[in-house]
């Protein structure tokens, strides 16, 4: 019994470290509105991955912060926040609202006709309540 317990935990702890996307209630305890990151996977476990980009509630960022433009491609919005993002910087183009929650692939996302979301990102605006 003992020993079934201690596998439960050793493979709860696996999934644990295997799992890259932060969970959106963590996400809200350390003050993130949304955690935009460049890379994806078509594996969920292994999405979330490369150099990320914190946005804070209120942040409004009608140009992308240096390097960042048509570059995201996974995203986690906090618990109890959205983020409003455009397909062109200036909030020109296309624009969705993403509500709390975690986006694996971008490219799921439909933008316009034939487009997606994935590395298409150019403007922001988060917030939270
Ligand atoms: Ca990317």
């Amino acid at each position: 019994m003992v020993l079934i317990q201690q596998l439960l935990i050793l493979s709860l702890l696996a999934a644990a470290i295997m799992a890259q996307c932060p969970a959106p209630a963590d996400l809200k305890l350390n003050s993130v509105c949304a955690r935009m990151f460049e890379d994806s996977s078509y594996y969920n476990d292994k999405s979330c991955g490369g150099s990320y980009l914190d946005a804070k509630n209120g942040d409004d960022f009608p140009f992308m912060p240096l390097g960042w433009g048509n570059r995201i491609s996974s995203m986690v919005v906090a618990t109890r926040c959205e983020i409003r993002v455009w397909s062109t910087a200036a909030k020109l183009g296309n624009n969705r609202l993403f509500s709390t929650g975690t986006y694996y692939q971008l490219r799921d996302y439909a933008q316009g006709l034939f487009g997606d979301w994935n590395n298409a990102i150019s403007s922001y605006y988060c917030k939270c309540n």
